[in-house]
């Protein structure tokens, strides 16, 4: 096998959606060019992720933990491989869609640049058959105001993926944005819980990742102004949500919750405030409002559409909640989930129907495949 120590430099400037991208810098609007507080203030810039080269992610007892037990075969046999052309071809063309969609709003759309994901790579202390994607900049990226933060994240496979979105990162960052990597954890073995560690525990284990080094995915924090809500998960523990409150200081608070997951991982698709004082929870995941929520309007996303039945190799069927806000009142939803349309419309909100059917087979959905890099608003307490 043939390894290399760092993948494929991104190629600076190459695009995979066919969107116009930012302007240069000088001709945007006066202000910071990085700044999101919420998840809901008024979009202006937005990275949409890439399907370009997925690859799928070998078998591994990380990947045992969240992929669902009927998808374990399709694992088994594509590991290390690409995705079929015709999963990757629907997820492109629905990426497009959604791009421009945003651009018709008035939305900046920015991509991430190519990466090779087919390339092995390795540490000093493993090795990896292939990366990933750059479908997911949800997962690799946090904005906390004027501040961008690569996730330490714990699959060895997407180790390099933020190599993707680089280009657009020091691009921020020479127009002003504070750019930060958490310390990249060495995913050295004890890093993880070992298989049959795993396997002789009562239950499903709680967590894979072990207390070894701070790990953490961005997708695990949902961010309200001054305090964000984050989850322990298969790829966060407590370390990763320490070194973030830590960097973070005193002007946030993090909270942790305990949703009822039996594969936690991201919490996207547990609990996404849409407005300030309007939170969407899981009902299965969160049945009981959590008590800094009390003085907001609470609702349950209904049950999933199993309409269109399709491969959900990496993700459960409620990334149907797994939305994306324009603003304080519009809200990306898939077309096909019409009760989740109609329960928006009933709370006074209105959703923007767009196909994302297809993507949904790479693991996530709107929230996930997108990075707003700037919302129009400035940081508030919403409690
Ligand atoms: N990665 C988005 C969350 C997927 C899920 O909770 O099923």
């Amino acid at each position: 096998m043939k390894v290399a120590a760092v993948a494929t430099p991104a190629a600076p400037g190459a695009a995979t959606v066919r969107t116009p991208t930012t302007p240069a810098a000088d001709a945007r609007a006066p202000g910071p060019v990085v700044s999101s507080h919420n998840e809901w203030d008024p979009l202006e810039e937005v990275v949409v992720g890439s399907a370009d080269g997925a690859h799928v992610p070998a078998w591994s007892p990380m990947i045992a933990a969240t992929a669902p037990e009927e998808e374990r075969g399709f694992f088994q046999r594509l590991g290390g491989s690409p995705f079929p052309a015709e999963v990757v071809d629907a997820a492109r063309r629905e990426l497009e869609g959604l791009a421009e969609l945003l651009h018709r709003e008035g939305v900046v759309v920015r991509v991430p640049s190519a990466l090779d994901h087919s390339r092995p790579f390795a540490t000093p202390d493993w090795e990896s058959g292939s990366g990933m994607y750059a479908a997911m900049p949800r997962d690799v990226l946090l904005v906390v105001g004027d501040e961008i933060i690569e996730a330490p994240m714990a699959w060895r496979c997407r180790y390099f993926e933020v190599n993707a979105f680089r280009p657009l990162l020091t691009e921020y960052f020479r127009a002003g944005a504070r750019w930060t990597a958490a310390p990249r954890p060495t995913l050295r073995d004890e890093q993880f819980l070992a298989a049959e560690e795993a396997a002789s525990l009562h239950s499903a284990p709680p967590y894979m990742v072990t207390e070894y080094e701070p790990t953490f995915d961005a997708a695990d924090f949902i961010r309200c102004g001054r305090d964000l809500f984050a989850q322990r998960s298969h790829v966060t523990n407590a370390l990763g949500i320490e070194w973030l409150r830590r960097h973070l200081g005193s002007a946030y608070t993090v909270h942790v919750l305990e949703p009822n997951d039996p594969h936690p991982m991201h919490i996207d698709a547990t609990m996404l405030p849409l407005a300030a004082g309007k939170l969407l929870l899981n009902p299965e995941r969160l049945p009981e409002v959590p008590p800094r929520f009390r003085d907001w309007d609470v609702r349950f996303a209904p049950p999933p559409n199993p309409e269109g039945a399709r491969h959900l190799y990496m993700s459960s069927a409620w990334v149907s909640m797994n939305l994306l806000s324009l603003d304080e009142r519009r809200v990306l939803v898939e077309e096909k989930e019409m009760e989740l349309r109609a329960m928006l419309r009933g709370w006074g909100m209105e959703p923007v129907p767009c196909p994302f059917r297809s993507f949904n087979a790479l693991g996530g959905s709107f929230h996930c495949a997108t990075l707003d890099v700037r919302r129009r608003g400035g940081l508030q307490s919403y409690f």
